[in-house]
């Protein structure tokens, strides 16, 4: 039996896709709504597939609850948030679900962690907080780094399909950790050493960090000349070694926008283009707020109350708000005491931000100008609705002649 500790993004499919493949799951969650969710039968958040694949887990006996279980194999998959001033990983929540693990953990236990971690996180926190309880790694409990690689929009998809990565002290627990994804995953699984597989998860999302920033900067540099920033990536990307990614109003989720920190806290003066990259990407939503004043300028608006974000998640079809580009826009027009900006995301329900509207109609009859901030599926079936608005298109989504670009 396995038993998922954390049943957030990457706890909840892993477990219920484990459990649909055969494999005796026990979920636990400290958080009591979110457990009393699933047990009545309702997923926690939207993502593609993930309904018939929670109905699947459940009618093979997936069970949820607070509690933590005695079995032979742990997944823990808990938040790692970040010291945004000291750009380190904060691992307090691995460290004490793994301390709750081992006052249940019979002799032999594999403690497998999935949270994305700092390299070195295992060594200088998690193998400690083992240590403390007189138990010894390798003979009392083992101890794997398996980080999960999916995209939230195709989690289901990439679950089944993605190469994975195992780390583990020892190969022949290695290779075990490797039957028991293997249940369900038809990528390829390498197995590899611990320090190895913290690093090439925080390097996977960090490339993809520095990618974007390089789009973002070239983004900036073709506004400056007039330039169409968007030709001259596609032609770019005809190149057989070229694959340059797409510029946008900045980068959001828990995953790109915070784990390559990880590495300027740990190496400060060797990370250099990481932190420029950062800087870059985290002054994108800056840059879209000094364009949507040029426009208004360039379009004679006058009334900031009159412009609308549409868009408040991280990026498209998805529901996360976490870190997202529309939050840290709203943040810095705070800041510039402009405040007024009317919000619309068909994704949010809740009303998470002042100015927030719930229907695209009241939202587009607000307002005279337009800054698509997220490219969701319901905008791009909607596109007719924007015309007669000034427009800045910040994900190149609008086919329309007279739109505006960052
Ligand atoms: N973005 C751009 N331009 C692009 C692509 C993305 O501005 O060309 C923006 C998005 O709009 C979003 C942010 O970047 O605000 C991040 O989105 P994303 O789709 O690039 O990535 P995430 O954060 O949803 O998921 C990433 C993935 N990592 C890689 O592709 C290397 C995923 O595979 C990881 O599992 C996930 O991080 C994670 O959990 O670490």
């Amino acid at each position: 039996m396995v038993n998922v500790i954390g049943l957030g993004y990457i706890g909840l499919p892993t477990a219920l896709m484990l459990a649909s493949h055969g494999v005796e799951v026990i979920g636990t969650d400290y958080n009591e709504k979110l457990v009393e969710t699933l047990k009545a039968g309702r997923t926690t958040f939207k993502e593609e597939g993930l309904e018939e694949l929670f109905k699947s887990a459940v009618d093979a006996g997936i069970q949820f609850t607070t509690k933590y279980q005695e079995t032979d194999t742990y997944i823990v998959s808990v938040p790692t948030p970040y010291d945004k001033f000291s750009k380190k990983v904060d691992a307090c929540y691995v460290v004490s679900a793994v301390q709750d693990v081992l006052k249940v953990a019979p002799r032999g236990a594999v403690i497998i962690i999935e949270s994305t971690v700092s390299p070195g996180t295992l060594d200088k926190f998690i193998r400690p907080a083992i240590e403390e309880t007189g138990r010894r790694i390798g003979t009392d409990v083992s101890l794997v780094h398996a980080p999960e690689r999916i995209i939230p929009g195709n989690m289901v998809y990439e679950l089944l399909h993605n190469n994975r990565t195992i780390g583990a002290d020892d190969r022949a627990i290695g290779e075990k950790v490797k039957t028991l994804y293997a249940s369900f995953c038809q990528g390829e699984i390498v197995v590899t050493d611990i320090r190895t597989a913290e690093m090439t998860k925080v390097v996977e999302n960090t490339y993809r960090a520095v990618n974007i920033a390089f789009a973002n900067e070239l983004a900036k540099i073709c506004r400056h000349d007039n330039m169409d920033v968007y030709e001259i990536i596609r032609i770019c990307n005809m190149h057989p070694r070229v694959n340059i990614l797409q510029p946008g109003p900045g980068v959001g989720g828990h995953c790109i926008s915070v784990d390559p920190w990880f590495l300027v806290g740990d190496y400060p003066s060797l990370a250099k283009v990481i932190d420029e990259s950062m800087k870059t990407n985290d002054g994108m939503p800056d840059f879209v707020l000094n364009r949507i004043y040029e426009i208004m300028k360039e379009e004679g608006l006058t009334d900031i109350t009159r412009v609308g974000l549409y868009g408040l998640t991280y990026k498209e079809d998805v529901d996360d708000m976490r870190e997202s580009p529309t939050l840290q826009l709203l943040e810095s027009q705070e800041r510039h005491l402009a405040s007024g900006l009317k919000v619309y995301d068909p994704l949010i329900t809740e009303n998470a931000v002042p100015n927030q509207f719930h229907s695209l109609e009241e939202f587009l009859n607000a307002v005279d100008m337009v800054v698509v901030m997220v490219g969701h599926e319901e905008i791009k079936n909607n596109m007719e609705k924007l015309k007669g608005k000034v427009v800045l298109d910040t994900r190149h989504i609008c086919g329309f002649d007279k739109v505006y670009k960052i």
